[in-house]
């Protein structure tokens, strides 16, 4: 039997054959500079701390052989799945779809819409390509989870308030248990990492759990 992961607001149920870990939007437009995140005017130091310990559990996850997904958002090059919405919203002076430093911001195929080399899928690991902040939003996702037997998601990415709270939500509303790791997520806003944590773990964890990696590895180490 799997020992409870220690968690807030009480420990996680652990659950490895119904259980995946799910990595949100950790993509070169993101976390490194001269992509998206900073063409809005962030700084991507601050979403760069998630990387080591998120590598470290996805490791110990690999060593386990849970089942792990990738999600990366971004757009078609034509853009047709672009809302005008989120086009124009914010009136930026670089937009989705625009040629940058690491080619077409946010646009599939292009290098700055990959995953960061320290946490590359290898063979075996779906990568869900999705339009919006959701990762259930327009993707197979449900379907690749309920097809493997998935009731529960250990959440990483970023960013906290945005990417990872929206599928946080739409995972609960699906039947979803999401244990989030807070070591694993970033904001480029401290405020924001704080509070996105906590609406998660508010009242009685109206939307999951919050805990951190090395209670993961510990207890995956354990069970070896
Ligand atoms: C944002 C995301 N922040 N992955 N996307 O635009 O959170």
């Amino acid at each position: 039997m799997m020992p409870l992961i220690p968690a807030e607001p009480y420990p996680f149920d652990f659950e490895p054959a119904a259980c995946a870990l799910l990595i949100i939007d950790m993509q070169r437009d993101f976390l490194e500079p001269g992509g998206f995140g900073e063409s809005l005017g962030n700084d991507v130091n601050q979403l760069r701390r998630a990387i080591a310990p998120t590598r470290h559990l996805l490791e110990a996850m690999r060593s386990a052989a849970l089942t792990i997904i990738h999600t990366r958002e971004g757009h078609r090059p034509d853009l047709a799945d672009l809302p005008p919405a989120k086009l124009k919203r914010g009136n930026p002076s670089l937009r989705i779809g625009d040629e940058a430093a690491m080619g077409r911001l946010l646009v599939r195929g292009e290098p700055g819409h990959d995953i960061i080399p320290e946490l590359y899928p290898i063979a075996g690991e779906p990568v869900i390509d999705k339009p919006g902040k959701g990762a259930f939003y327009a993707t197979d996702l449900d379907a690749i989870l309920k097809h493997r037997g998935i009731r529960q998601l250990i959440v990483c990415g970023v960013t906290t308030e945005v990417c990872v709270n929206t599928t946080v939500r739409e995972a609960n509303d699906r039947g979803f248990d999401c244990l989030v790791l807070e070591d694993c997520v970033g904001s480029y806003f401290p405020e924001f990492q704080e509070m996105g944590l906590k609406m998660i773990k508010a009242q009685g964890g109206i939307f999951g759990w919050v805990g951190r990696s090395e209670a993961v590895v510990a207890v995956l180490r354990a069970a070896r």
